[in-house]
């Protein structure tokens, strides 16, 4: 075995506990609970989490609205969490922004745009105040394969690569953006891996459904970016499960090919078999870890529940200084 046992059963924790709160989060839709959107993540979390099994305090991460429960890895209190997504002023910014806003300076999540790509030059500037302090830090870039072919990643990309800042551009290519495939919109086999030469970037494609192959792409990645190389690509390849959005039929593609990743790409299902083999965890323990995370996460959704939630009088509030 590659990986020390303590290793393996940390992003395991952390594969699984997202797994369980995007299932959650379908539950809580599902019910009515949730006002607002929710783009789910369910089979694609091993793309989040192999890459962010490489970060080091400091470092800052723009996320995506897919998987939205990534801030939790990162640190962010479960509480305030589901007070965001449920709209209560226990969340990070009061409700106001829900699954597309979490946003949290002490963990250096720096939130997202809701207009794709756009983000990217936050993740560059950054880098920058990175570069200035002249620290060991890398700031993680997240987008999909759709996102990545918008007027404002290449400009930030390129800056980036002008100004070598540490910046990690990561492509989560699940093969869809809403409804459109990604091969009829993207010239190359690899939405951003093939295209970092342009800017002089070095790259790296993973097994996006497979967490320690993602893990040995991004150190690999990070590791370079980190030692003040400048930017750097790394594209991870896996599937959308679900519809773009819950209630999303999914008419126009093959339920047979969603079915057939389902089946046989699972990334915890896969990572369980392999750490039950090798003796990592048992049966009982894995049990255990979803019974444990499961009340966990009812008791952050009570709080956030019984929580007051935005006042019309304060809706305004915070806009302006
Ligand atoms: C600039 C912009 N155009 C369109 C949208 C609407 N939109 C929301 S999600 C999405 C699909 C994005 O696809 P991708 O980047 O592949 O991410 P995925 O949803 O597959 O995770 C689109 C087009 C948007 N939010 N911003
Ligand atoms: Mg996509």
């Amino acid at each position: 075995m590659q990986y020390e046992a303590r290793f393996l059963r940390q992003i395991h924790k952390d594969l699984l506990e997202t797994r369980l709160l995007e299932e959650k989060l379908c539950d809580l839709y599902a019910q009515g609970r949730v006002p607002g959107h929710v783009h789910s993540g369910v089979g694609q979390e091993a793309t989040y989490v192999g890459v962010l099994s490489t970060r080091q305090p400091g470092d800052y991460f723009k996320l995506t609205h897919r998987p939205i429960s990534m801030p939790w890895m990162l640190g962010t209190d479960l509480d305030m969490f589901f007070g965001e997504l449920l709209a209560k002023k226990t969340g990070n910014s009061g409700g106001r922004g829900g699954s597309l806003h979490i946003g949290e300076l002490r963990t250096g999540v720096l939130g997202m745009s809701g207009t794709l790509g756009c983000d990217t030059g936050v993740a560059v500037g950054a880098a920058l105040t990175i570069d200035y302090e002249q620290r060991p830090n890398v700031s993680y870039m997240f987008m999909g394969d759709g996102t990545s072919s918008r007027g404002p990643v290449y400009e930030a990309m390129n800056l980036a690569a002008a100004w070598k800042l540490p910046v990690l551009f990561i492509c989560e290519n699940n093969g869809f953006a809403i409804s459109t495939p990604a091969s009829s919109t993207i010239p190359v086999p690899n939405a951003l891996a093939d295209r970092a030469a342009g800017y002089g970037m070095p790259s790296e494609v993973a097994d996006g459904t497979d967490v320690l192959d993602v893990y040995r792409a991004a150190k690999k990645m990070s590791d370079y970016v980190r030692a003040g190389n400048g930017p750097a690509v790394l594209e991870c390849k896996d599937y959308r499960w679900r519809g773009h959005f819950e209630g999303d039929q999914c008419a126009y593609r093959d339920a047979e090919v969603t079915k057939e990743w389902v089946e046989n790409h699972d990334c915890v299902k896969n990572l369980e078999a392999m750490l039950l083999k090798e003796g990592v965890v048992t049966e009982a323990e894995l049990a255990a870890m979803r019974a444990g995370f499961d009340e966990q996460m009812e008791t952050a959704i009570a709080h956030a529940e019984a929580a007051p939630a935005m006042t019309a009088e304060e809706i305004f509030d915070g806009l302006y200084a």
